[in-house]
């Protein structure tokens, strides 16, 4: 039985309602101080009930909504589907600053159907900022659409990365941008990569990289860059392809020539 594709802006409308609805669980235990931390690959690697609770919600409203779908989250969740789609959610992106009170930390879900991400969402829980995009219809934050910057040279571009939770990648993360740091404007490194993204599509940052993010991390981000004229690679780092980076048009090429240096040196 051919079945119809699935309408991207159906799935983003969904994405954001499940977004809202995960962001207002967050604010609340948030303000309520409840919030138990542990840690998982290790000591620096945090995950909070909070975490779990927020992917148990969306992967619970999934099922209802969209019984079909295939599911896999951060915090464990994982189910196949047969309809052809599914679901990749990071229930909290930026979990450090979260358990800090450091306000720089979203929910980040992305419906890929077939092998192609139609419909991504960044909720910026602190400041309210909801990034989104759907497949061939542009990105937005908060219903504005949104650009990249034409920057094209390095020494003026304002990067953003982020750093592992193992020693060994750490060093060779620290290794690569003693490479990078000199040859830009400067670094930022906000500590969630959802976030980092969504920074890139909308001009606060030139560009952004980073060794050994996960899908969920970066699924809903790099549509959102894209739809907002954006470029996207992948580059071999500690794995092949673990690299993101993602930029305006221009400056990818010039990035990508420098971080094949620097990734290994
Ligand atoms: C985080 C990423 C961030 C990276 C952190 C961590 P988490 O995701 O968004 O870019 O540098 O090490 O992986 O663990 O907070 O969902």
């Amino acid at each position: 039985m051919v079945t119809e594709p699935p309408d991207p802006h159906a799935l983003l409308s969904l994405a954001v309602a499940l977004a809202e609805e995960a962001g207002a669980v967050i604010a609340t235990r948030l303000s309520g101080g409840r919030v138990r931390v542990d840690t998982k690959s290790s000591v620096v690697d945090l995950v909070t009930d909070v975490d779990r609770a927020v992917e148990a919600l969306i992967v619970e409203r999934l099922r209802a909504e969209r019984p079909a779908d295939g599911v896999v989250g951060e915090e464990g969740a994982e189910r196949d589907g047969e309809s052809g789609v599914r679901w990749l959610i990071d229930p909290i992106d930026g979990t450090t600053n979260f358990v800090y009170g450091v306000p720089a930390f979203a929910v980040s879900i992305c419906a890929v159907a077939g092998d192609e991400p139609a419909a991504g969402v960044v909720l910026d829980v602190p400041r309210g900022e909801r990034f989104a995009a759907a497949r061939g219809g542009g990105a937005t934050r908060n219903g504005e659409r949104i650009g990249v910057t034409s920057k094209a040279e390095l020494p003026t571009a304002l990067l953003g990365t982020g750093f592992g939770y193992d020693a060994a990648h750490r060093a060779r993360q620290a290794r690569a941008l003693q490479r990078v740091l000199p040859a830009v404007r400067d670094i930022r490194r906000g500590g969630s990569a959802a976030l980092d993204l969504c920074w890139v599509a909308c001009g606060r940052l030139d560009a952004y990289y980073e060794d050994g993010v996960q899908p969920w991390d970066t699924a809903a981000g790099e549509l959102i860059v894209r739809e907002a004229g954006g470029r996207v690679a992948r580059m071999d780092g500690a794995r092949p392809g673990s690299v993101v980076v993602a930029s305006g048009p221009a400056l990818l090429d010039p990035l990508t020539r420098l971080l094949a240096e620097a990734l290994h040196a």
